[in-house]
């Protein structure tokens, strides 16, 4: 099956927060964004604040109400902090939304033109998973630095950033028994295909299990894993999101680096606080893993995890959740060949993640 229409890349994601001037901050000292464009009262918006936030290839957008009866608020009450809109960069927006909507996709913001003196933006919304919208954007005919609005923030300094380059994969939560449909959503509505699976055998721990879907775009620029929780013996680590972020929604963003060793050092430097990686983790890891560009001692030493498949290796880490509910966490990926998602990872990643669950009373 190939695809109902074209999709170049990601665009963006759009974050709901709270705060979104303190928020900019903290990706910026954090995680190495640079803010390069604003919108918000200084700009003529009177009803949202954004900061566009890039790095590499990555645009986060981080957004927030300007007063309580804005949707924004609404679903920042609801949800946290979170990643709220997925936007797709395609090459024909009303091409693609007649595609999606004909397959059953329910439409939240039809074709659209947005206009200023830099050009013509096209987009679109439909609706996915939980409140998760799916823009489609269209930016052939624009030339400004986002979107309307927006003002470039030429006085910031850049950040010379931490390495991150793409978004590799995001990744969703669903409630039990919503997963094959949301599969079904994204191969029928969307044309995606399913590149791999994980069942509640493969991945369970002692206590807590799940299973996942990951679904990809023809191209393979899109990669969705979207992850069901399973019943075991504690609340699984998706129930535990589920219950926190109030419904489904978006659990991981994976950020792409070209050295891992020199992300993570900056990472840890300017602060981020990664999961705890068991030194036992490594004992093993050349026998299972054989032979890497990286030193051992080196990955051990900064807790990042390594992974093999028939195509490679991959490094990745992950870090803890990023706000005070135990909902949304990042991913910094290294792909050296593989394009698998660290399947013999699972186990360690799912007991330190579980480790953490008990600190929180989930016992
Ligand atoms: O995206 C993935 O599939 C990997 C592994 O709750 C993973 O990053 C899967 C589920 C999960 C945490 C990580
Ligand atoms: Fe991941």
């Amino acid at each position: 099956m190939s695809d109902f229409f074209p999709i170049l890349s990601f665009d963006h994601l759009e974050f709901y927060v709270g705060n979104a001037k303190q928020a900019a901050n903290f990706y910026k000292t954090l995680f190495g964004f640079t803010n390069t464009a604003y919108r918000g009262l200084a700009t003529g918006s009177r009803k949202v604040a954004s900061y566009l936030m890039e790095q590499g290839n990555i645009r986060f957008v981080l957004s927030t109400a300007l007063s309580p009866d804005h949707p924004i608020a609404h679903s920042v009450l609801k949800h946290g902090d979170h990643v709220a809109v997925i936007a797709l960069a395609v090459p024909d927006v009303v091409h693609a939304y007649k595609q999606v909507t004909a397959r059953g996709a329910i439409g939240a913001i039809p074709p659209t033109i947005a206009e200023d003196d830099y050009g013509l933006l096209r987009y679109a919304a439909i609706h996915a998973y939980g409140d998760v919208l799916i823009k489609l954007v269209d930016r052939h005919a624009y030339e400004g630095i986002f979107a309307p609005e927006f003002q470039p923030q030429s006085s910031v300094p850049s950040n010379r950033g931490v390495g991150l380059q793409t978004i590799d994969h995001v990744v969703s939560n669903v409630e039990l028994g919503a997963l094959d449909h949301w599969v079904k959503f994204f191969a029928e509505t969307m044309g995606f295909q399913l590149l791999v699976q994980f069942d509640d055998k493969a991945i369970s721990t002692e206590y807590s299990a799940l299973m996942s879907k990951v679904m990809q775009n023809g191209s393979g620029t899109i990669k969705l894993p979207i992850n069901e929780p399973a019943p075991s013996k504690r609340k699984s680590q998706i129930q535990e999101y589920l219950d926190y972020h109030q419904g489904p929604g978006i659990q991981h963003v994976a950020c792409s680096t070209n050295n891992m060793i020199e992300t993570v050092m900056q990472l840890r430097e300017a602060g981020v606080n990664f999961l705890h990686v068991p030194m036992t983790y490594y004992e093993n890891l050349e026998a299972r893993i054989g032979k890497i560009d990286e030193s051992i001692d080196q990955l051990a030493e900064l807790g990042i995890l390594v992974d093999r498949d028939q195509e490679g290796y991959l490094l990745q880490i992950f870090t803890q959740p990023v706000e005070d509910r135990p909902t949304l966490f990042f991913e910094v990926i290294q792909r050296h060949g593989a394009q698998s998602f660290g399947e013999g990872n699972f186990k360690s990643l799912f007991e330190a993640i579980e480790r953490e669950q008990a600190l929180r009373g989930n016992l």
